[in-house]
């Protein structure tokens, strides 16, 4: 995929801020610190686009960027990071729900998992309620480059268990060395072009 443009568009907390649709979409989902907003900025090849941190919770609204004015990646908050005030987390799940559900030019959802670790209970849910709803999605397993080859095999082997998923399902990732990119290019190129 050549960029030739990446630009922010708005941040939204409910429906009525979303953007009016330019093109078709595709969202980042995953628990907190995951690494989705260095994903999306390793994809665009721009360091510094999208905000990352190293304390979780950075993302909290659903933040929208434009593509060759052709379709949008749209950051979402993480779920599961339980020093999150208690009210700010009850608004997020709704608010991740509803734009999954009714966004219709969505296309599709790339799921992250933390490769370092097995999935947790809510990374289970998000996949099996993505299945329930009938959404697309690509699991990626981030942070890549923190494992030797042998870990990355041997989690990979156990990760795909865990989720019931063949390896083949699952797009291992570094934002720091690239790996995955053109991979997870293409399956993103086929929903927006199909
Ligand atoms: N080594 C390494 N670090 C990564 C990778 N991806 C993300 N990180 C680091 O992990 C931390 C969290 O990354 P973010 O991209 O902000 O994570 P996020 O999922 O957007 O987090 P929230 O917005 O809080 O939900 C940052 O310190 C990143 O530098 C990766 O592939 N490799
Ligand atoms: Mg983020």
């Amino acid at each position: 995929m050549l960029i030739k443009t990446a630009n922010f568009v708005t941040s939204a907390a409910k429906p009525a801020q979303w953007p009016e649709h330019q093109g078709p979409e595709v969202a980042f989902a995953g628990r907190s610190n995951v690494g989705k907003s260095s994903l999306i900025n390793t994809l665009l090849g721009r360091r510094k686009l999208v905000k990352t941190s190293s304390r979780p919770g950075r993302t909290r609204l659903i933040n929208f960027f434009s593509i060759n004015d052709r379709f949008m990646l749209v950051d979402l908050p993480g779920y599961g990071y339980a020093r999150v005030p208690r009210a700010v987390q009850k608004t997020w799940s709704p608010m991740i729900e509803k734009y999954l559900l009714k966004r219709s030019n969505l296309k599709g959802v790339v799921a992250l998992i933390d490769m370092r670790h097995l999935p947790t209970r809510a990374d289970h849910d998000l996949v099996t309620w993505l299945e329930h709803n009938r959404i697309a999605y690509q699991l990626v397993l981030t942070k890549a480059d923190k494992l030797s080859g042998n870990q990355r095999r041997n989690q990979l082997r156990k990760i795909a268990d865990w989720l019931e998923t063949g390896p083949e399902n699952l797009c291992v990732f570094s934002a720091k060395t690239g790996q995955g990119k053109q991979e997870l290019w293409s399956v993103i190129e086929n929903w927006i072009e199909g």
